[in-house]
């Protein structure tokens, strides 16, 4: 199982890279990947598994950030209305967004990131995304909320983009004009 250890650290230079396209349709060891990567997200929600394995929790994770520097995606949340989306995805893509932007008001971590970075992150609200799911299925999630933000913080690992690229250094608490605050 993958455990804290396994999640590269800023500084480390694969968190700055642009990762692959996998190719298709996709190999057993990107099967296990991205597996694996479910398999964290899930070990860090439960009580007694992160406890025991010190697992910090993680609503998404991006293989940059498992030193594979490959497009694959998990992720694991249950919103705010209750509902669970879990998704394992092969070269996921944003096709289409809102104009309108949102932000998580408590700001964003990052499980590669060993520090607190005050500041809001300017998000799209709404987010049409395209990817291949473990499956080998190609599939169109038209996303929004809490859910919308975790895939943008995710497919910008798959670009080498960190979270704090986006807040604005002069005023980091400054909400984008018009945005949508979205709660944790
Ligand atoms: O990619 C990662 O480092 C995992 C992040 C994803 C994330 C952080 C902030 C905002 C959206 C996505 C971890 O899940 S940080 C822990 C967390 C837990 C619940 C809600 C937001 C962040
Ligand atoms: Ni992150």
């Amino acid at each position: 199982m993958l455990t804290t250890k396994d999640i590269i650290k800023e500084g480390h230079p694969t968190l700055r890279a642009v990762a692959r396209d996998v190719s298709l349709p996709p190999s057993q060891d990107d099967i296990a990947i991205l597996q694996k990567m479910m398999e964290y997200l899930q070990n860090s929600q439960n009580p007694e598994i992160s406890l025991q394995y010190n697992l910090r929790p993680g609503v998404g994770l991006a293989a940059p950030q498992i030193n594979v520097a490959k497009k694959i995606i998990a992720v694991h949340i249950t919103d705010e209305t209750g509902k669970l989306h879990s998704y394992t995805l092969f070269n996921p893509r944003i096709v289409s967004h809102s104009v309108e932007k949102s932000y998580l008001t408590t700001g964003e971590g990052c499980l590669s990131v060993e520090r607190d970075v005050p500041g809001l992150v300017p998000r799209y609200a709404r987010v049409t995304v395209k990817a291949t799911n473990l499956q080998g299925e190609e599939v169109k999630l038209r996303l929004k909320g809490l859910v919308a933000i975790v895939f943008q913080h995710e497919i910008d690992h798959l670009h080498g983009v960190m979270f704090y690229d986006h807040i604005n250094q002069q005023n980091p608490f400054q909400p984008p004009e018009g945005a949508l605050p979205i709660e944790r």
